[in-house]
C-alpha cells in the first residue's frame, strides 16, 4: 500500500512538474532612455518584487540608453525604471495605473499564446494554453473543513460550458462548475465536493467542440469519458490549517509610541538627533509605551478587540522601530523585556492575543553585525550577513550595500547566508515562546526570499501550533498561501476595492462586486477567512482621510469591513474617525479626548463588532450577491452558512451608496418570514424594525449613503437591536 501511494505521489508530482512547464514564458524587451548618461539602470516591479537592484539593466551606449529582456509568464506586471539606484521612472512609452493606493506604476500585459485571436463563445475554438488546473496548487484543489474546492482556469468569454467529471464508487458523476469570476485573461470555474476519494476530469464544451483535460493534458474528450490519467483527490490531501480563531479575531493595530504614555521616565528627548548621523525623528517622539498599552486593555475590551498587533517593539533609535538594532531587547523608550513579558501575560489573562511585528528583511545601522561591518570592513566575519556591492562600506546616500528602498538606515540582510537564517530563526522561536505570542506580522515580506519563510513556519508552528502568520502583501498573495509560508496576509486588494467603490466612488457596484468574487477564487478558504482586513494601517492615509471626511463613507466603509470574510482589523484611531493623510502624519498620537460626534462613531463601530460576534455567518458564511444596481450605486449581499434553520446563519447587507434615496425590492435566501434590522450606518434615519418577506423578496427603502444589516426574526436575540 505505502509503495502504491508513494508511486502515485511521484507520478503525481512529475505530472504537476510538467504542467508547471506548460505555462510558457514569454521574452520581453524592456527600454529606457535617460535624459542624461546614468551610471546604472536598474529594473524593478512585480516581477522582483520591487527590488530596486536585483535586476540590472545594460547600456552599450556609454548609459543613454538601457534594455534587458526578462523570460515572463503570462500575466499582469506593474514595474519602474530605477537610475543609479535611487530615482524611480515610469515607462514613458507603456500604460500607467495606479497601484490601488496612490502610486503610478508603468503595466505590462503578457497574453499567453493564441490571444492574438479573438475569444468567442461557441465558435468551437478554446485557447487551449489558457486552460489550466494544478493538483498541486491549494488555489486550484483545497479541502477546507469536510469541502474539496477545486478551480479550472480558462481563457475569458471562450468556453461555453466545463464540467468536473468524478468517480464516485464505480460510478461516474458530472457537476456542472460555475463560472466564479474574471479577470483581465481568465476566467475561473469552480465546484466543491465532499471531502472523499475520487478520481476527477474537466470537459469543456464550447460550440460543438468537446475538449477534456487529465493528468494526461488536453485532448478530444473520449466517449465514454475514461478516467485512467484523471487527477486523484485522496480524502484529506491538500489540506492545510490556518489557525481557526482567526476567524472570529477582531485586529487593532497599535504604533506603541502613539498610543499611550503611562510613563514618562522613559520618554526619549524629542529635540536632539537620534545618532551621529545627525537625523532627526520626522515628527518626534511621543511617548507611548507598553504600560500605556496594559492601562487602555479596558478600553480595548469595551470595543471588543481581541487580538493586539503591535508594530515594532524591539531596540532601536527611531520611533516606528522598523530599523531593529537589537532583536533581544525591547525598545527602552517602550519599557523592558520584563514589561513585554507583563503585556503579553495580562492580555492572555483578559482573553486577547498578541502578535508582533517581525522586521526580519533589514536591519538598523546599529545591528551588532552592520556595526561590525562598519569597524572591520572587509574582515568583518559578518560582511556575508549583507549584500555588499563594494568596499569601504559606510552609512551615506546611495550606499554600497542593499538597503531597504535605497534607505542606508535600513541594510538588508543576506538571507542566502545559512547563519542569518539561523540567526533569524533562533529570535523569532524565542520571542514565540517566551511571551506565548499568537503570531506575527511580517514586514516587507514579499522581500524576503520565500525560502527564509519555508523555515519559518515549522519553528513558529513548533513553538505555537495556534500562532498566525500574516504576511504584509501589497498585491496578489496566492503563492505565499500555499501552506508552506503564511496563513494570511494584510489584505491590501480588498481595502483598494473599498476605496475604489465608498471612498474614492470611482468603482461601481458590479466592479466592487467582482472585486469581492475575484479575492475568493484567488486564496484558499482558509486564508480567505483568516484575512487581516484593515481599512488604513501605518503604511497608508487614513481612511477617514480617504473618504474626504465623509463620515457616511466612513461608516459604510466599517460596514463592509465588519461584514466581510476575513477578520477585522483596526488601526488605532480609526473607530473614532482620527484623521491624517500619508507617513507620518497617519501616526498621529491617539486621541484620548474625543469629541461627541467621535464617540458616537465608535458606539456604531464597538455594535458592528458586535453584531459580526454574534452572527456566525459573518465571521464563516459563504458570499452570495443578492443585488447589484450600478445606476443607482446599490449593492446587497448575504452571508450564509449551514444549516439554515440555526441562529446566526443569516445575514444581509443592503447598501444605497448613491446620492438619492432608494426604493429597493431585494430578492433574499428567505422565502417567506421577516427579517429584523440589526445594524444602520445612519440609525437617526426612519428605518423600521422589521420587514415582512414575500415570495422571497423583501421591500425597503435607504436613504442615500447608508447601509443596513438584516437578519431573519426569528434568530433575532434581545441585545442585538441597533
Ligand atoms: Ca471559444
Ligand atoms: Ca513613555
Ligand atoms: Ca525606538
Amino acid at each position: 500500500m505505502r509503495r502504491v501511494a508513494l508511486q502515485a505521489f511521484v507520478l503525481l508530482w512529475v505530472l504537476s512538474m510538467l504542467w508547471a512547464q506548460a505555462q510558457m514564458k514569454r521574452p520581453v524587451t524592456f527600454r529606457f532612455e535617460t535624459p542624461t548618461p546614468a551610471e546604472k539602470v536598474y529594473l524593478a516591479g512585480t516581477f522582483n518584487e520591487w527590488q530596486p537592484r536585483a535586476t540590472p539593466m545594460h547600456s552599450t551606449d556609454g548609459g543613454r540608453t538601457w534594455s534587458l529582456t526578462l523570460e515572463l509568464e503570462p500575466g499582469v506586471y506593474q514595474y519602474k525604471f530605477v537610475v543609479n539606484g535611487t530615482e524611480w521612472h515610469i515607462d514613458p512609452n507603456a500604460p500607467v495605473v495606479d497601484d490601488g493606493n496612490g502610486n503610478l506604476n508603468s503595466v505590462l500585459w503578457v497574453e499567453p499564446d493564441g490571444y492574438n485571436r479573438p475569444a468567442r463563445l461557441g465558435d468551437g475554438i478554446f485557447t487551449r494554453s489558457a486552460i489550466d488546473h494544478n493538483p498541486a496548487d491549494l488555489r486550484d484543489r483545497n479541502v477546507a473543513g469536510e469541502t474539496l474546492y477545486l478551480r479550472l482556469r480558462t481563457r475569458k468569454q471562450d468556453v461555453a460550458e466545463v464540467r468536473l467529471l468524478y468517480t464516485q464508487n464505480g460510478r461516474v458523476r458530472t457537476l456542472s462548475m460555475k463560472p466564479a469570476v474574471s479577470d483581465e485573461l481568465y476566467t475561473y470555474y469552480t465546484a466543491t465536493l465532499p471531502d472523499s476519494d475520487y478520481a476527477y476530469a474537466f470537459l469543456l464544451i464550447d460550440g460543438r467542440a468537446r475538449l477534456w483535460l487529465d493528468a494526461s493534458g488536453l485532448r478530444p474528450a473520449p466517449t465514454p469519458p475514461r478516467f485512467q490519467h484523471a487527477f486523484k483527490h485522496r480524502r484529506g490531501e491538500n489540506r492545510f490549517e490556518a489557525p481557526e480563531w482567526v476567524q472570529d479575531a477582531i485586529f487593532y493595530q497599535i504604533v506603541p509610541d502613539r498610543f499611550y504614555n503611562a510613563d514618562p521616565s522613559n520618554d526619549p528627548p524629542n529635540n536632539q538627533p537620534i545618532d551621529f548621523t545627525g537625523r532627526r525623528e520626522g515628527d518626534g517622539f511621543h511617548g507611548g509605551d507598553l504600560k500605556g498599552i496594559i492601562e487602555k486593555l479596558d478600553y480595548l475590551q469595551e470595543l471588543g478587540i481581541t487580538t493586539l498587533y503591535l508594530t515594532p517593539v524591539f531596540a532601536s533609535v527611531t520611533h516606528h522601530n522598523y530599523d531593529t538594532d537589537d532583536y533581544e531587547t525591547v525598545d527602552p523608550q517602550l519599557g523592558t523585556n520584563e514589561d513585554l513579558e507583563t503585556l503579553a501575560r495580562r492580555l492572555h489573562q483578559n482573553g486577547f492575543r498578541l502578535v508582533l511585528d517581525g522586521v526580519f528583511n533589514h536591519v538598523g545601522i546599529y545591528f551588532f553585525a552592520f556595526q561590525d561591518l562598519l569597524q572591520h570592513q572587509e574582515r568583518s566575519p559578518y560582511k556575508d550577513w549583507f549584500i555588499v556591492e563594494r568596499f569601504p562600506v559606510k552609512v551615506e546616500p546611495n550606499p554600497a550595500y542593499w538597503a531597504w528602498w535605497n534607505i542606508p538606515y535600513m541594510p538588508k540582510l543576506n538571507h542566502e547566508n545559512p547563519i542569518v537564517r539561523r540567526y533569524l530563526l533562533g529570535v523569532v522561536e524565542r520571542w514565540t515562546r517566551r511571551l506565548g505570542l499568537d503570531g506575527w506580522r511580517l514586514d516587507v515580506a514579499n522581500e524576503v526570499p520565500d525560502r527564509f519563510w519555508r523555515e519559518f513556519r515549522p519553528v513558529v508552528k513548533r513553538a505555537n501550533p495556534e500562532a498566525v502568520i500574516i504576511g504584509e502583501i501589497w498585491g496578489d498573495a496566492g503563492r505565499w498561501l500555499q501552506g508552506d509560508m503564511f496563513d494570511s496576509v494584510m489584505n491590501y486588494l480588498w481595502r483598494g476595492a473599498v476605496l475604489g467603490w465608498i471612498a474614492h466612488r470611482n468603482l461601481r457596484p458590479s466592479q466592487f462586486d467582482m472585486r469581492m468574487r475575484d479575492l475568493q477564487i484567488r486564496y484558499p478558504r482558509q486564508s480567505l477567512y483568516a484575512m487581516y482586513n484593515m481599512l488604513s494601517s501605518h503604511d497608508t492615509p487614513r481612511f477617514w482621510r480617504e473618504c474626504g471626511g465623509d463620515e457616511r463613507r466612513v461608516r459604510l466603509g466599517f460596514l463592509l469591513q465588519m461584514t466581510a470574510i476575513g477578520a477585522p482589523a483596526i488601526y488605532y484611531g480609526d473607530e473614532i474617525g482620527m484623521d491624517g493623510g500619508g507617513i507620518p502624519d497617519n501616526r498621529r498620537p491617539m486621541e484620548w479626548n474625543p469629541t461627541p460626534q467621535q464617540r458616537a462613531l465608535r458606539e456604531f463601530v464597538r455594535h458592528l463588532i458586535r453584531v459580526r460576534q454574534a452572527i456566525p455567518a459573518l465571521r464563516r458564511g459563504d458570499w452570495q450577491t443578492l443585488l447589484i444596481d450600478d445606476a443607482r450605486n446599490l449593492y446587497a449581499y448575504a452571508r450564509t452558512m449551514e444549516p439554515k434553520t440555526a441562529r446566526g446563519s443569516l445575514a444581509i447587507v443592503v447598501i444605497n451608496n448613491g446620492e438619492q434615496p432608494a426604493e429597493i425590492e431585494l430578492p433574499v435566501p428567505l422565502a417567506e418570514g421577516a427579517l429584523s434590522l440589526v445594524a444602520s450606518t445612519a440609525p437617526e434615519n426612519d428605518l423600521r424594525d422589521t420587514y415582512p418577506v414575500s415570495n422571497g423578496r423583501v421591500a425597503l427603502t435607504l436613504a442615500p449613503m447608508t447601509g443596513i444589516v438584516l437578519i431573519p426574526s426569528y434568530h433575532t436575540t434581545g441585545g442585538l437591536k441597533r
